[in-house]
């Protein structure tokens, strides 16, 4: 049977790290990739008892960094079947006119700008070898907007946008897209988002049972293991206690 290979941005963490850790339980090859170098050295330790493992250390949003590191993947896993685009973050949580100019740069150029250069360096594969599948991490941001979300929930209305835009563009070679949605996801996300702020970001999950990182892997995995002429298109994923991005029913 072949091997499949994936790779997955943003599996230093989260969402990513767990997909990473079930792939590789059921023979996916793997190339992972991050910024945090220790943490993907550490990750390809543990999963290699199980699969093939190649790590990548770059930044989403920097394209010059986003092709090189595309054009080193070592030849035995350059045949890239499954896309995982999941780095991303939001960064802040302020009105419009108190935003920050940089968490706008920062979100809309990891969010939106990196996952549009590590598909176009991945895509030109998938089109040679006339079969793919490109799995987009968006969030229920991308498809409502909530208080002081704006421009997070921007950036995941273009990933919601760029997951339609790519199953129509690429259809026509074979290349399955599907986007997945999820509500609030106990990650280090909200860390990122307070800037470190520890006891605001466990606060966001206080008095309800929010999904876990494993929820989401296990979901994106199903989707990815559908027979070939089975394609996902869209997945919004909440915790039973929520209903929309701002009706939580907390205990
Ligand atoms: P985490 O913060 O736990 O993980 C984020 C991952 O993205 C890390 O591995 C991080 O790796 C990587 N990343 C961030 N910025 C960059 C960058 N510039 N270049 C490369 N990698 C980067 O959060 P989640 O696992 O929750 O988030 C994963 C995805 O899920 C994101 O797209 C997020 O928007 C989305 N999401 C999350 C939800 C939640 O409630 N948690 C809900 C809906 C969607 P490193 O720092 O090592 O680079
Ligand atoms: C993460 C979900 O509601 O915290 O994308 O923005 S939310």
């Amino acid at each position: 049977m072949k091997t499949f290979t994936a790779l997955i941005t943003g599996a230093t963490s989260g969402i990513g790290k767990a997909t990473a850790q079930l792939f590789a339980k059921n023979n996916i090859q793997l190339i992972i990739c991050g910024r945090r170098k220790n943490r993907l050295i550490e990750l390809e330790k543990e999963l290699s008892q199980y699969t093939k493992v190649t790590t990548l250390q770059f930044d989403v949003s920097n394209k010059q960094e986003v092709f090189s590191a595309i054009k080193s993947i070592p030849t035995e896993f350059k045949n890239i079947d499954i896309l995982i685009n999941n780095a991303g973050n939001a960064h802040g949580l302020n009105t419009i006119q108190d935003g920050s100019l940089d968490d706008w740069d920062a979100m809309l150029d990891i969010n939106v700008k990196g996952l549009l250069y590590v598909s176009k360096a991945i895509i030109p594969t998938m089109i040679k070898n006339n079969n793919g599948f490109i799995v987009n991490i968006g969030s229920i941001a991308g498809k409502e907007v909530y208080p002081n979300g704006n421009v997070y929930c921007a950036s995941k209305h273009a990933v919601n946008a760029l997951n339609k835009a790519m199953r129509i563009d690429l259809n026509k070679y074979n290349i399955r897209v599907s986007g997945i949605h999820p509500g609030a996801v106990e990650t280090e996300f909200s860390e990122v988002r307070f800037k470190g702020d520890v006891d605001k970001a466990k606060k966001v999950y206080e008095g309800y049972k929010p999904l876990k990182a494993e929820d989401i892997a296990d979901i994106i995995h199903f989707v990815v293991t559908r027979p070939y002429h089975v394609n996902i298109e869209d997945l919004v994923v909440y915790p039973t206690a929520q209903a929309s991005a701002t009706i939580l029913n907390k205990a």
